[in-house]
């Protein structure tokens, strides 16, 4: 991909995770680990491939994104927001009474949320009626953590998929290491990965997930296979972002302490100024 095409969209992803603190700010917490991990995705989905209307999020034939691991929601109204389905000043309201934006997320209080998810293990099954029912219309991405894979359900939703021969349904599994209360490897182990969605008749592809560069390279070859549902593996720190909170359990859920905010804001802000620089 052109050089600048890439760095427009590093900075903006970098302009999402600046979203998300203001959500932090004003609610005092929220759970930033897994939102850090996958905003490159969810970033390079909203604005590099997904046919949408911000101004029109009902549009019938648009493409549906569905983030299965609810909790890391923060990421995706940071991206609705600088996509521009709702006002910024809405972050705001981030986890508070009546707001828009709760702490997972409701179809029912957000046009451009396609399903309620929080419940770990269901946005797959979701996923795959959807791409049935659209087959040949439009596409279906969701984002899966890897912890929510010792979920039964996901495994009878992956088996549907490739059963239905959807390719028009994409997954993206945040491999980032780490669950709720520790390492995903030592709660419940679904390592290798790649192998198990192969087993169950998925193309499969390992990327570097806080990688923009082989973000838009895998979804630039989509479909991987014709015929077959995509998984990919996308590798990925988490709390990617805040260096002193990257990969670290205790970062799932922060209620920022002690200039933690003030530090991590000024680091984001100064990556901003940075990629913005180089961008010609
Ligand atoms: C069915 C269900 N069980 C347990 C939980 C509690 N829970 C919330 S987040 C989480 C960890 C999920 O880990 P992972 O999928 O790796 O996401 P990450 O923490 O990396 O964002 C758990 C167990 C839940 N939301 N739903
Ligand atoms: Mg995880």
């Amino acid at each position: 991909m052109e050089r600048n095409k890439r760095l427009k969209l590093e900075v903006t992803a970098e302009k999402c995770r600046r979203n998300v603190l203001r959500m932090v700010e004003s609610s005092g917490h929220g759970h930033l680990g897994g939102a850090f991990s996958c905003i490159d995705i969810v970033t390079a989905l909203y604005f590099y491939k997904m046919k949408i209307r911000p101004e029109e999020p009902d549009w019938k034939e648009r493409d549906r994104f569905l983030l299965s691991a609810g909790h890391k929601c923060m990421a995706q109204y940071a991206v609705l927001a600088e996509k521009g389905f709702f006002d910024k000043s809405v972050l705001d309201t981030y986890g508070k009474l009546g707001t828009k934006i709760p702490g997972h997320p409701d179809m029912h209080k957000l046009l451009g949320i396609e399903a309620n998810t929080g419940a770990l293990g269901h946005g797959l099954s979701i996923a795959d009626g959807m791409a049935l029912g659209l087959r040949g219309k439009a596409k279906v991405y969701v984002i899966m953590g890897d912890g929510e894979l010792a979920e039964g359900s996901n495994w009878e939703a992956a088996a549907a998929a490739a059963h239905y021969h959807l390719d028009n349904l994409t997954v993206f599994v945040d491999f980032n290491g780490l669950q709720i209360s520790g390492q995903v490897e030592k709660i419940m182990n679904y390592v290798p990965i790649d192998e198990h969605f192969k087993a169950f008749g998925w193309a499969v592809e390992n990327i570097d997930g806080n990688s923009m560069e082989e973000i838009i390279d895998v979804l630039d070859r989509l479909p991987l296979q014709k015929g077959r549902p995509t998984a990919i593996v996308a590798h990925t720190i988490k709390a990617k972002g805040i260096t002193f909170a990257e990969n670290q359990a205790k970062y799932h859920f922060w209620s920022p302490k002690n200039g933690e905010l003030q530090q991590a804001i000024e680091e984001c802000e100064a990556k901003i100024g940075k990629i913005a620089q180089e961008i010609m």
